[in-house]
């Protein structure tokens, strides 16, 4: 399967639905010009908070929705795409195959319908919620390499995504992968604050995924844009 839709995206905004954002931010950042929103958290993600987002973001802006599905309780139609997390560097097989295989099993007429994209998933900084949430181990450099040829030439994935959510990752790691890479998109998100921050790992990821910063500092994450979209 070819991502071909995804191909052109250069940067993308990730939403946490358990957090409050206002109509004015919620604007700003549907209005900046970035390629895609995903919604998609890890904890206390609600059907009802994932509806209110996309609600709010559909009555007024055109930018593609995603959903990053980690709970099936919060499926719901009415979304661009759906990205389904394949966690490679968990310790259990469950956050690998098992949950997405109960998934399909439900909703399998649904889904050619549907624009879904599974992701190879590694993740990086041990104090994500997530990490500790799939029970993940820390893979070095060789085992992530490893995880992105597997991701490419045994799963045929679209996405593998460089997982650092809530730090800022290492730029030579993300080169090394993005050496490993050809077809399979990487996909990199964790601690981008700046545009300095977006241009360093935009260079060697195909997208970068910023999610924190809109929260905490707004009026910088919105420069990670212009910033990627700069360097052409
Ligand atoms: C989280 O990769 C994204 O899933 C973005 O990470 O929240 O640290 O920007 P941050």
């Amino acid at each position: 399967m070819q991502a071909n839709q995804l191909k052109e995206w250069k940067h993308i905004f990730k939403l946490d639905p358990a957090k409050e954002i206002s109509d004015e931010d919620l604007d700003a950042v549907c209005e900046s010009g970035t390629d895609a929103v995903i919604i998609g958290g890890t904890d206390n993600v609600t059907l009802d908070g994932v509806l209110d987002l996309l609600s709010r973001i559909r009555r007024n802006h055109l930018v593609p929705c995603i959903l990053e599905v980690s709970e099936e309780e919060t499926l719901t139609p009415g979304f661009d795409y759906y990205f389904v997390p394949m966690v490679l560097n968990s310790k259990e097989k469950k956050y690998m195959m098992d949950v997405q295989h109960q998934a399909i099993k439900q909703y399998i007429d649904m889904m050619e319908y549907s624009e879904i994209y599974f992701e190879g998933y590694c993740i990086l900084n041990e104090d994500a919620k997530a990490f500790t949430y799939t029970n993940c181990y820390l893979p070095d450099a060789e085992d992530v390499k490893a995880y992105a040829y597997m991701a490419e030439h045994v799963f045929h994935l679209p996405i593998f995504y460089v997982e650092y959510s809530g730090t800022y990752g290492d730029p030579q790691l993300v080169k090394e992968v993005s050496d490993v890479l050809e077809d399979t998109l990487l996909f990199y998100g964790g601690g981008i604050e700046t545009k300095e921050q977006a241009i360093e790992m935009k260079e060697h990821a195909d997208v970068i995924i910023v999610g924190n910063s809109i929260y905490t500092n707004l009026k910088e994450a919105l420069k990670t844009v212009e910033a990627v979209k700069e360097e052409g």
